[in-house]
C-alpha cells in the first residue's frame, strides 16, 4: 500500500444494513482469508447446538432458529481465525521488532496465525523459538523472584473460556494477588459497578424470550449492525410485530434505520428491507444522563398530574412500594431539576425529551439496551443507575417482556467475571475459593487496567501476563502505556495472532501461541469442549471443529495449567489433570460458585442453561434487600466544561468508536461502509457547520491535540475531515488510532473506565501526510 497517498474515498451508503452487501463481504472475506475448503462447513456450525460459540460478540443465539444463524462480522471473526496464513519462526527471523513496529495494525493482522512459542532476543531484536517447558520455567522463575505477587498483573480479554479463566484466577490468587486488569475495565464496568447499587446484580435481566414480547425497545449508544449483527434479527422481528424501537445516539447508525435480513430469502430476493427504529434522538456526547433525567422528570410530572385529578397515575406504585427504597428523595430531585439545564446538557430539545417520555410511558413492556455510548464517559455509572431507575419507575424489571439489557462485547466477557476475573472480589467468593482449595486467598483489592499502567510507570508492576487481547493498543494514553510495558521485566502474551502488544515488550518477552475457539482441542485423544456465558446469562458448551493452525499450539487452559504447575507445584490443585479433562474444572467451578449446580450435566442440554440473575426474579441482592432509587445531580464542572471555558466553541468533544471492518484492535479491512468510508481509517466525522466555524473545509487534513490539565502533550496526527450528521461540538474518530488522545486519568467515576467517548480536543489544520503513521 502506498502509505503517503491512501486510496480512500467517502461515499454515503444508501442500502439497508446487512442484506446483499453483507453477503458479498462474507464471500470476499472467505476468499481473502484463504479459508481452506473443508472449513467452510464450520460456518454452519457457528452458534448451532453442537457447534462452537461464535468468537465474535456476546449476543445470545436462538436455538434451531435457522441454518444460517451467522452474521457478516461473525464470519469475519471466524475467517480471521481459520486463515491459512502463518507467522512462523522464519517470519520472525526475517523481521526485527523495530521493523514490525512500522507496520499498521491492519498489516500486522494480515500475517496470520502464530505457530510456535517465541522468546525475545535483544541482541538481534527478533523473537526466537523457545520450547514450551523452557517458556513455563522462564515465567515461573520471574514470578518466584518477585518480592511480592502484587508486582505482577494478569490481564484477560473476554474471549477466554470459563474453564481457562477459572484456572487463571485460581493460580493467580494462590500466587497471592488480585491484580486482574481485564477488558471489561474499559468496557461495561459502569454497568457491572452501577447496577449492584440499584438492582443488586451487575447483569442484565432479560432473555431472548423477553425480546419477543417487548412492545418498546430503547437502544442507547450502541451500533448493532456492526457490533452485534445478530441483535438486528431480533429487532427486525420486533419491528415487524409493531414494537416501537428508539435509537438514542449522536449518530443515526444505518443498521437502526433499515435492515435486510440474510436469514430471510424473500427479503433478500425482493431487495426488500425492514425499517427498524421509528424515532432517533441525537444527544450530544455524554448527554444521555440529562436526557434520561428529563424523561424521568416528564413521567413523574404526568403521574403527579394524574394523581392530582384523582386518577390512578402512571407509575407502578405497587412495585415501588413493595420492592424499592429511596423513591421520595429521587422524585424530589427530579421535581427540582431545571429543564433548561437538562436541555443544555443533553443537547436535546424539551419537546423531544418529552416525546421519548411519552413513548416510554406508553410502553407496557419496555426493554432498554445499552453499549459503549453509555459506559465510556465520566458519569457513566450514574447514567446506568439512572437508566435502571427509569425502568423501575414503571416496574419494568423482573417482568415478562421488559427489563435492562446491557449488551456486552467479547463473547465470554460476562462469564470471565462470573468465574472470578475480578480485581475487587467479594469476600464470600474468596471464602469459598479458599475453603474448597485449602488456601488463604489475598483479600486486598487488585489493580484494574488504568491502575496497572500507572503501577508499571512507577516501577511497581514488573511482570505482565496477557490472556488474549492487545493491551498496548486497547488501553488509553498509548505512548504512556508503551512506556509502562517497556519498563516491565517480563511481558507474556497467550495469543492467537500477532499484534502490537508483542512488539511493545518488557526486557524479557514471550509469545505463547494458543488454539482458537474454532479449533479442535484434543487432550490425550479426547476432544474437550469449553463453556461460555452470553450477554443474557445463558451458559453453554462449545466444541472446536477445525484442525489447529499448528501442531505446536496448546489450549489456553493447558498453558495456564503448565504455568501454574511450574510456579506452584501441584500440592493444592491438580493443574495438569485439569488440563487433561476440563470436566474436572467445571466440577471445581460448581463447588465454588453458586448457580453452577450440575454444571457438567446441564451443559449437555441443547442451548445450555440460564444462570440465575436474582433481579430478574425481583430478589434484590443489595444491602437493604430492596432495589434502590438513587438521585444524582447533572455534572457541570467536568474536564470538558473546563476545557470549553478556555477554548470556547473551538473545543470539540471526541468519541472513539469502531468501524465496520474491525474487531476492537484487530483491523480486518479498511472500510466502514454503513458510514460511507472506504479504504481508510484516519478520518474525523464532524458537523459541516463546525468545519465552517473552524475555517476548514471538508476533506482537509487535521492534527488533533487533547486539552488536559496535566501539562502532558497528547496528539494524534493526520486525520481527514468528513462532513457528517453529528451534533455540533462533537466529533468521532476510530479506535485505536485515537487512543493516544485519551489521558490515563480521564476515567469514569467509581468504575475507572477510560472516557473513550468524551475527550476534550482541538483540531489543527495540517498538510497532507508525507507518510501515514503506523498507529
Ligand atoms: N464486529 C465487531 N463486533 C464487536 C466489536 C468490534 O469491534 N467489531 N467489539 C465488541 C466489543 S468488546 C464491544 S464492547 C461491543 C461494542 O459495541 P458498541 O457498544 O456498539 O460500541 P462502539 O462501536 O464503540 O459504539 C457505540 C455507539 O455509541 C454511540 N455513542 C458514542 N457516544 C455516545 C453517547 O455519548 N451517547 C449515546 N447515546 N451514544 C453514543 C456511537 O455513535 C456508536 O453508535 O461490540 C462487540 N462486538
Ligand atoms: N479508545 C477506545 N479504546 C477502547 C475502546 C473504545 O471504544 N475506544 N473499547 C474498549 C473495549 S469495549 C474493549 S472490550 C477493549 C478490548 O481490548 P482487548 O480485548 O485487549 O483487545 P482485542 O482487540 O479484542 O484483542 C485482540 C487480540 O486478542 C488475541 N486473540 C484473539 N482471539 C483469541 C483467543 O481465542 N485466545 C487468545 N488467547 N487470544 C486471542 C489476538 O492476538 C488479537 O490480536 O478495548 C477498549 N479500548
Ligand atoms: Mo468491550
Amino acid at each position: 500500500m502506498d502509505k503517503s497517498n491512501p486510496p480512500g474515498k467517502i461515499e454515503p451508503y444508501h442500502h439497508p444494513a446487512a442484506g446483499w452487501g453483507a453477503l458479498k463481504y462474507v464471500a470476499i472475506n472467505l476468499i481473502k482469508e484463504r479459508v481452506s475448503g473443508g472449513n467452510y462447513r464450520m460456518l454452519f456450525k457457528q452458534n448451532q447446538p453442537d457447534g462452537f460459540d461464535c468468537p465474535g460478540c456476546a449476543w445470545p443465539d436462538r436455538q434451531h432458529a435457522s441454518t444460517f444463524e451467522f452474521c457478516e462480522n461473525g464470519v469475519k471473526a471466524v475467517a480471521a481465525e481459520a486463515t491459512t496464513k502463518r507467522v512462523t519462526p522464519a517470519f520472525f527471523a526475517e523481521n526485527t521488532v523495530e521493523s514490525l513496529m512500522q507496520q499498521t495494525d491492519y498489516e500486522l493482522e494480515q500475517h496470520g496465525r502464530l505457530t510456535e512459542p517465541m522468546s525475545y532476543d535483544a541482541a538481534s531484536d527478533t523473537y526466537v523459538p523457545i520450547s514450551w517447558p523452557q517458556a513455563f520455567e522462564c515465567i515461573a522463575g520471574h514470578l518466584k523472584r518477585l518480592p511480592s505477587a502484587n508486582q505482577a498483573a494478569f490481564y484477560t480479554s473476554g474471549r477466554a473460556s470459563n474453564e481457562a479463566a477459572f484456572l487463571y484466577q485460581l493460580f493467580v490468587r494462590m500466587l497471592g494477588t488480585n491484580n486482574f486488569p481485564d477488558c471489561s475495565n474499559m468496557c461495561h464496568e459502569a454497568t457491572s459497578r452501577g447496577l449492584p447499587g440499584t438492582v443488586g446484580v451487575g447483569k442484565g435481566t432479560v432473555t431472548l424470550d423477553d425480546f419477543e414480547k417487548a412492545d418498546t425497545i430503547i437502544i442507547f449508544g450502541q451500533n448493532p449492525a456492526t457490533n452485534h449483527p445478530r441483535m438486528l434479527g431480533e429487532l427486525r422481528e420486533a419491528a415487524r410485530r409493531g414494537a416501537v424501537i428508539v435509537s438514542v445516539n449522536p449518530l443515526r447508525e444505518r443498521g437502526l434505520e433499515r435492515f435486510a435480513s440474510p436469514q430471510h430469502p424473500i427479503e433478500m430476493i425482493t431487495m426488500g428491507s425492514t425499517p427498524i427504529a421509528s424515532t432517533f434522538i441525537q444527544p450530544r456526547l455524554g448527554g444521555d444522563f440529562a436526557l434520561i433525567k428529563g424523561v424521568a422528570k416528564y413521567v413523574l410530572a404526568r403521574d403527579d398530574e394524574a394523581r392530582a385529578k384523582g386518577e390512578p397515575g402512571i407509575l407502578d406504585r405497587d412495585f415501588i412500594q413493595r420492592h424499592t427504597l429511596g423513591f421520595d428523595a429521587f422524585a424530589d430531585d427530579l421535581r427540582r431539576e431545571d429543564w433548561a439545564l437538562l436541555e443544555a446538557e443533553s443537547g436535546v430539545a424539551r419537546a423531544d425529551i418529552e416525546n421519548l417520555g411519552r413513548i416510554y410511558a406508553a410502553g407496557e413492556r419496555v426493554i432498554a439496551t445499552w453499549g459503549m455510548g453509555i459506559t465510556q464517559h465520566k458519569h457513566s455509572l450514574q447514567t446506568v443507575q439512572l437508566l435502571s431507575n427509569l425502568l423501575m419507575m414503571r416496574g419494568h424489571i423482573g417482568r415478562e417482556g421488559a427489563g435492562i439489557c446491557p449488551v456486552r462485547g467479547h463473547s465470554n466477557v460476562q462469564g470471565n467475571r462470573t468465574v472470578g476475573i475480578e480485581e475487587k472480589p467479594s469476600m464470600a467468593f474468596l471464602d469459598r475459593l479458599g475453603e474448597v482449595f485449602g488456601f488463604e486467598p489475598p483479600r486486598e483489592h487488585g489493580l484494574d487496567v488504568v491502575e496497572t499502567i500507572e503501577h508499571m510507570l512507577h516501577g511497581k508492576v514488573k511482570v505482565f501476563v496477557g490472556l488474549g487481547g492487545n493491551f498496548a493498543m486497547a488501553t488509553p494514553d498509548t505512548l504512556r502505556t508503551f512506556e509502562g510495558l517497556r519498563a516491565c521485566d517480563l511481558t507474556v502474551h497467550i495469543t492467537t495472532k500477532l499484534n502490537r502488544s508483542h512488539l511493545v515488550h518488557g526486557k524479557a518477552a514471550l509469545i505463547l501461541p494458543t488454539l482458537g475457539r474454532t479449533e479442535i482441542d484434543d487432550r490425550s485423544g479426547v476432544a474437550q469442549g469449553i463453556t461460555v456465558e452470553d450477554s443474557m446469562s445463558m451458559v453453554h458448551i462449545s466444541y472446536g471443529m477445525n484442525t489447529p493452525a499448528s501442531p505446536d499450539l496448546l489450549s489456553e487452559t493447558a498453558i495456564i495449567a503448565h504455568i501454574a504447575d511450574a510456579t506452584l507445584g501441584d500440592a493444592k490443585a491438580p493443574w495438569l489433570e485439569y488440563a487433561r479433562d476440563y470436566g474436572k474444572i467445571r466440577d471445581a467451578i460448581e463447588r465454588v460458585i453458586p448457580g453452577f449446580e450440575d454444571y457438567n450435566a446441564r451443559i449437555q442440554q441443547p442451548g445450555g442453561f440460564h444462570l440465575r440473575v436474582a433481579s430478574r426474579e425481583r430478589a434484590w441482592e443489595t444491602a437493604s434487600g430492596k432495589a434502590n432509587f438513587i438521585a444524582h445531580p447533572v455534572q457541570r464542572d467536568t474536564p470538558i466544561s473546563r476545557a470549553r471555558k478556555l477554548h470556547g466553541e473551538r473545543l470539540m468533544t471526541l468519541m472513539t468508536t469502531r468501524s465496520h471492518d474491525q474487531y476492537n484492535t484487530t483491523i480486518y479491512a479498511l472500510d466502514d461502509r454503513y458510514r460511507g468510508v472506504f479504504g481508510q481509517r484516519r478520518v474525523i466525522f464532524i458537523h459541516p457547520a463546525d468545519i465552517a466555524m473552524l475555517g476548514f473545509q471538508d476533506g482537509d487534513w487535521v492534527n488533533i491535540s487533547t486539552v488536559w490539565e496535566d501539562g502532558i502533550d497528547r496528539h494524534a496526527n493526520y486525520f481527514r475531515l468528513v462532513s457528517y450528521d453529528i451534533p455540533r461540538g462533537c466529533i468521532a474518530g476510530y479506535y485505536p488510532e485515537t487512543n493516544p488522545l485519551v489521558p490515563l486519568d480521564s476515567v469514569g467515576d467509581v468504575c475507572n473506565t477510560p472516557t473513550s467517548k468524551s475527550i476534550p480536543v482541538l483540531l489543527h489544520l495540517s498538510a497532507a501526510p508525507p507518510v501515514m503513521p503506523a498507529f
